[in-house]
């Protein structure tokens, strides 16, 4: 399978790390010469950007957070002046003012590029029929698959998200052979066809481009039968460039992170520590090679870990496992832990659930409680009640065997969960703190 840049993608450790090195002193001197947040970062450890000799002096500088950018709403990081940004994306905002990001000239050249890798490293070739079902828009889904798509000479379908049907429509008639959208929404889309009275023969899909969510191994599998496609995942997010930090290679074991533009840390998140080689924790990400928007040491709050050793696809950038969730929406119920990605992976264990589902938190006197809507086949249910009740304990049971939680399970009727064209609504937390 090709290997978009080589040069870069295959370089030898050493080299890389100097690469690294030199990029890190660039982006030093950059950040501190430019904004006052930084430089104030810096003085307070006393380190100035020319003491940087080594990529272990990185672990000096505090880390940031989401928090400090949003304060500097709306331009207030940006490192160049409004003049030099050609492009302006933004991240949700659901929890407060969102983080506002520049791209100049040249970091829509390195999106592209770092886009253009992932996505050949997935699969996806000149030829290919791309039908983007991320929105395009201020999310930087839409957006940054489409420049790296461009990039590779694929034909891209710029539907944007939303009108599942008409998406189907235009996946036939096209003859669409690159899907991309979050791995939910792939779903839906399955769902819609098959409702449609559409077979997977009469798709051409051949590569699933997924992201911008967690999900499980199990909701590729199905994905995969239902679509009748090779479903990777990719991952990114909006205050580092957007897509294109990771993606899978066609070994799907592992995202390679795009090591010669972010450089990755993973701490504990509690005590900010770094953690062994292979461990998880939070993922931390430095900037390279950004002009408009530069991170140091950002903090995702996403968990996951890198996979140590090398891949047989030849390239040499380290591997992150997918993400299981992130710190703040894992669910803490009586005490434990619980992601999302967990249930979504017991419950299509079980024959006869449907990958949709929603977990509602909510407190009885002091005891936290967890109920776990979970929606059922079609084929399943006008069969007689007896039979859903044993279906419901089942479900409890699997539920219990993998969370270590007692969990309430209410069977839906299928098509009855919330479907959304861009990320799922998983958690509906009712608790008052
Ligand atoms: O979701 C960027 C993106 C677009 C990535 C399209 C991949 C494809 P944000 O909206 O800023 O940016 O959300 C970033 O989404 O911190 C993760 O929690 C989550 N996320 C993104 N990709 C994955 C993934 C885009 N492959 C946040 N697996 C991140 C799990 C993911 N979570």
């Amino acid at each position: 399978m090709s290997i978009w840049s080589p040069e870069y993608e295959t370089m030898p450790e050493e080299q890389l790390r100097e690469l690294q090195l030199k990029r890190l002193r660039w982006v030093a001197h950059w950040v501190y010469e430019r904004l006052s947040f930084y430089r104030k970062k810096f003085d307070e450890v006393k380190l100035r950007p020319e003491d940087i000799t080594s990529l272990e002096d990185l672990k000096n500088l505090p880390f940031i957070s989401k928090d400090e950018l949003r304060k500097n709403y709306p331009f207030g990081m940006f490192a160049v002046p409004l003049d030099n940004v050609v492009r302006i994306h933004s991240s949700s905002g659901t929890t407060g003012k969102p983080v506002v990001v520049g791209y100049t000239r040249g970091d829509l050249n390195t999106w592209s590029e770092v886009v253009a890798r992932i996505a050949s490293a997935a699969g996806v070739k000149k030829g290919d029929i791309c039908q983007i079902a991320f929105g395009y828009g201020l999310f930087t889904g839409g957006f940054g698959l489409h420049y790296g798509l461009e990039r590779i000479g694929a034909t891209v379908i710029p539907v944007s998200a939303g009108q599942t049907e008409r998406q189907i429509n235009i996946m036939m008639d096209f003859g669409s052979t690159v899907l991309v959208c979050t791995p939910s929404y792939a779903l839906h889309l399955a769902e819609v066809a098959e409702g449609m009275g559409v077979k997977k023969g009469d798709l051409r899909l051949r590569v699933g481009l997924f992201g911008a969510e967690p999900w499980s191994e199990n909701m590729r599998r199905e994905i995969e039968e239902r679509l009748g496609i090779f479903a990777t995942d990719n991952y990114g997010l909006t205050e580092v460039i957007g897509p294109g930090i990771a993606g899978e290679c066609q070994e799907r074991n592992g995202l390679h992170i795009n090591e010669d533009h972010f450089l990755v840390e993973v701490i504990n998140p509690d005590t900010g520590e770094a953690v062994e080689m292979g461990e998880s924790g939070e993922l931390v990400f430095t900037s390279l090679t950004r002009e408009a928007f530069p991170v140091i040491r950002f903090r995702t709050r996403d968990l996951s870990r890198l996979i140590p050793g090398s891949c047989p696809c030849g390239r040499t950038f380290v591997r992150m496992e997918r993400v299981k969730g992130r710190t703040d929406d894992m669910i803490i119920v009586r005490g434990v832990n619980i992601f999302p990605s967990q249930v979504e992976s017991a419950l299509l264990e079980i024959e006869g659930v449907e990958p949709h589902f929603q977990i509602v938190v909510d407190k009885k006197g002091h005891l936290d409680e967890l109920e776990v809507r979970v929606e059922v086949e079609e084929a399943f249910f006008p069969d007689a009640m007896r039979k859903l009740v044993e279906f419901q304990k089942k479900v409890e049971d699997k539920l219990m065997a993998s969370l270590g939680v007692r969990t309430k399970v209410t069977l839906v009727e299928p098509r009855t969960i919330g479907r959304t064209a861009g990320k799922a609504k998983r958690v509906i937390d009712k608790r008052m703190y």
